[in-house]
């Protein structure tokens, strides 16, 4: 499927967490391969395939950027299993996202998950930095979002494989992206492209004539700044009561600690609380009250 690849990424197993770290800090993004087994990449795209079948592409009226034939659906969480057992679990993602985040928070939670399919005829996206979502966080110049896109089918350059500009994490959030320096970075099924949100990206054009880019995003974001999607109400109560505590957390269905612990005070620090309840204990008074 993809043929010589001109660009110069890391390509990494999951089971070296340190390198994929170390090359994730120092390049801004890096490809796990064989991140998703493929069984599980068959089960994730077969369970949300009814959600994609009804959904039209395109996204309001930012079409330029979200791609008006780009599919994306989100609540991921209450569409498949699959999608919270391999992709929100994924051992390897949260090993990376421990180990960059938890530097500078006490918790971190799921910004956004959602498939982006780019059918044929999508130009390719405009290159940006996902942290101009939180700007002023992002003038901290920290790493506040670890970021993982999974391939589950194709993921060439005719279909639209992600441009990345290695190495523009290092630059101040609001410099201009130089687009000259964008590769496109190709995939097996499996594998993910796992970067920072300081990273400058964009997706692909499909030139494919008649293929679809079926990349499944999830982005993991410190626990004091605001997730993209609104995650909490697209997992109902029913469905929370039922998955991990780590999976139920990482949904916000769960308190957060939003600071380093530093000090005794802040290590007690606890919010996204309700009336002081524990929102983590399902058995607790905060259900149905
Ligand atoms: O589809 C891709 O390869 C990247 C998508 C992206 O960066 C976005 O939609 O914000």
């Amino acid at each position: 499927m993809t043929g010589d690849r001109s660009d110069n990424i890391e390509r990494l197993s999951p089971n070296d967490v340190p390198a994929v770290v170390n090359a994730l800090l120092r390049d801004g993004g890096v490809v796990v391969r064989g991140m998703l087994t493929l069984g599980a990449a068959h089960q994730v795209r077969a369970e949300i395939a009814p959600h994609v079948e009804r959904r039209e592409p395109g996204f309001g009226d930012d079409q330029g950027f979200y791609g008006p034939h780009t599919v994306r659906v989100q609540g991921l969480a209450a569409k498949s299993l699959a999608f919270v057992d391999t992709i929100l679990l994924n051992p390897t993602l949260l090993a990376i996202a421990d180990a960059v985040l938890l530097e500078h928070c006490g918790h971190y939670w799921m910004s956004q998950a959602e498939t982006i399919y780019i059918r044929p005829g999508n130009d390719a996206q405009p290159l940006h930095r996902d942290d101009v979502n939180w700007s002023y966080a992002a003038r901290l110049g920290i790493n506040l979002q670890v970021s993982a896109l999974f391939a589950l089918g194709d993921y060439d350059t005719a279909v639209g494989a992600t441009n990345v500009v290695l190495g523009s994490h290092l630059e101040p959030y609001d410099t201009p992206i130089d687009a000259m320096r964008a590769q496109p970075v190709e995939m097996e099924p499996g594998d993910a492209l796992v970067y920072l949100g300081g990273l400058a990206h964009g997706g692909g054009a499909n030139t494919s004539g008649d293929r679809v880019r079926e990349a499944l995003y999830i982005g993991l974001l410190v626990g004091w700044l605001t997730p993209e999607e609104a995650v909490v109400h697209s997992v109902p109560e029913a469905l929370a009561r039922t998955l991990p505590a780590r999976a139920r957390a990482l949904l916000g269905w769960a308190n957060l600690r939003g600071n380093v612990a530093t000090s005794g005070v802040e290590a007690a620090t606890q919010l996204w609380q309700l009336d002081r309840d524990r929102l983590d204990d399902y058995r607790g008074t905060f259900f149905h009250r």
